[in-house]
């Protein structure tokens, strides 16, 4: 087994306080709370706990910023500073992908591959995003001509889950910055390193002081809940559970802000028998299993037509298990530690209760051998179980997928949308009229034909039903992040 000893030997775990104001700054009364490596369990630094008081100052620094230089930047301008912070994340990829895999157990193979090189582009996708940009105008005859204009929303406040934190994080900033808007940010109590250092290469970068802020804490009665009630926050945007997202609908609405969700997911892979297998198994290795099964998109049921049933199961249990879990510095780890302890047993209760319910483990449902420490889950499948389950029908958010076999393309898409969520779908099938008419009835917001998690940031990203409100990416982005006026001329 090959260690990155060389990147554990440069990037050390760092202490994380907020940022306001354009200054790193400890908590008014000095409170920090720990940072824990999911990977081996230990301490690695602390973390600023805030609350409503440092919440009051970083909105009190956004509101102010709103007026300063960062109103008078010109779209060039704009531009510019969001094209240097990605340039400035990708200058310091190695740095942020390993303190990125040590907050959140995920290998570092993937943070340096996919999460920090995506965070980055999403500032140069909206740094020319913007520079293109039209408005809207119509001529009504020789009466009057009506034109809008998009200003910003004003202070946005953000708030972030674990699993993707800087990826999530600059999704929501990159736009939020290109409109022309203030922030003040909250990551997930379990991932505040790489948010810390995004400060000071916003910074680096020429955002002016208070443009950007963070606070870190915890959600409920705490940081989170005071920007979700703070009057001068103007809009929230938020990705995390779906329960979460109730009560933060419930904490905006006495202050009516805008709001945009990314919530929860449980995702149908449905297989046709007239599909490649053999590419089929390839993706749906990493739609189960990659980032550990915490992604939002993760394909948790998959739903395979009856004549492939056996075929797929024996080739995607025996690939599943060569899947190296452990270590996420070590060289070839495909799947690392879940989030937390507390993640950790929930996620394992739900591998115990799928027993109870009737269902078979064909593989995982145990630790990998050799790691005494750790929250470490081996990649999951099981059968048996019925579609009203709790494990087919809740979001589990670990390495864990339940196969079921179905006969007719009906009964399958009444089954893939027999659920409050509506997030994502992959269809596999090499039918081309199937794969239109199936994708049609699919109640989700996002739905891939022979392929998964295939973005491209100009298309509608969001979900239904109780997945999410809004969509995010490309023009979708601005309508949350900007207020339209519309001006009319009379001729
Ligand atoms: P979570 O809802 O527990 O926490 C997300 C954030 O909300 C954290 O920063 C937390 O501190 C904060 N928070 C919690 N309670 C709050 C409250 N009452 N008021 C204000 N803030 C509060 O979610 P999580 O466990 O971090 O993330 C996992 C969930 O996120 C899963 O359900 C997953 O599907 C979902 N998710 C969805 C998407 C998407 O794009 N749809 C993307 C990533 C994750
Ligand atoms: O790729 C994206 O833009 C995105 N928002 C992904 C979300 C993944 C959820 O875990």
């Amino acid at each position: 087994m090959q260690v990155k000893e060389k990147i554990l030997q440069e990037v050390k775990p760092i202490n994380c306080r907020h940022f306001i104001d354009g200054n790193y700054v400890d908590s008014i009364n000095m409170k920090t709370f720990e940072n824990i490596n999911p990977a081996t369990e230990e301490v690695m630094g602390r973390v600023a706990e805030g609350g409503k008081e440092e919440v009051d100052l970083a909105v009190a620094a956004a509101k102010k910023a709103l007026k300063g230089p960062w109103k008078d930047f010109t779209t060039q301008e704009r531009s510019a500073v969001l094209r240097r912070i990605g340039d400035l994340i990708l200058e310091r990829v190695e740095v942020l992908a390993a303190l990125e895999a040590m907050d959140t157990g995920k290998p570092y193979q993937m943070a340096l591959e996919v999460d920090i090189p995506r965070a980055a582009y999403n500032f140069h996708f909206f740094a020319d995003y913007l520079t293109s940009m039209g408005t809207e105008a119509y001529q009504q005859d020789q009466t009057a001509l009506h034109y809008s204009i998009r200003r910003p929303v004003g202070v946005v406040g953000m708030i972030n889950p674990w699993n993707l934190p800087m990826l999530l994080l600059t999704w929501k900033l990159a736009p939020c910055l290109a409109a022309g808007n203030t922030a003040v940010m909250k990551p997930a109590e379990w991932t505040p390193m790489t948010a810390t250092v995004l400060a000071e290469i916003c910074k680096d970068a020429g955002v002016p002081d208070g443009v950007i802020n963070l606070v870190h804490g915890f959600g409920p009665d705490s940081a989170g809940a005071a920007i979700t009630e703070h009057p001068d926050v103007d809009a929230v945007t938020f990705t995390g559970e779906t329960k979460t997202g109730t009560a933060i609908m419930k904490a905006a609405a006495s202050t009516l802000k805008k709001l945009s969700y990314e919530l929860g997911g449980k995702n149908p892979n449905i297989i046709f028998a007239d599909s490649d297998l053999d590419e089929v198994i390839d993706t749906t290795l990493k739609s189960s299993f990659m980032n550990q099964g915490e992604v939002c998109l993760c394909g948790s049921r998959i739903y395979v037509q009856r004549p492939v049933y056996e075929a797929f199961l024996q080739k995607f249990v025996a690939r599943t298990k060569d899947l190296l879990v452990g270590d996420p510095f070590v060289e070839g780890t495909k799947v690392g530690a879940v989030i937390s302890k507390e993640h950790y047993d929930r996620v394992n209760g739900y591998i115990a209760l799928a027993k109870e319910e009737g269902g078979t483990v064909l593989t995982g449902g145990d630790r990998p051998e050799g790691h005494e420490k750790g929250f470490y889950i081996n990649p999951t499948i099981i059968t048996g179980l019925t579609r009203d389950s709790r494990c087919v029908r809740e979001e589990i958010f670990g390495p864990v997928v339940t196969v079921l076999p179905f006969d007719t393309e009906e009964e399958v898409i009444e089954q893939a949308n027999d659920t409050h969520y509506g997030l994502g779908t992959t269809i596999w099938t090499n039918d081309l009229r199937r794969a239109h008419r199936v994708a049609h009835q699919i109640e989700a917001g996002i739905i891939w034909v022979n392929t998964w998690y295939l973005r491209d940031l100009r298309t509608p990203f969001g979900g239904m039903k109780q997945s999410g409100i809004g969509r995010e990416g490309g023009m979708h982005s601005f309508e949350f992040y900007s207020e339209l006026s519309n001006i009319t001329i009379k001729l």
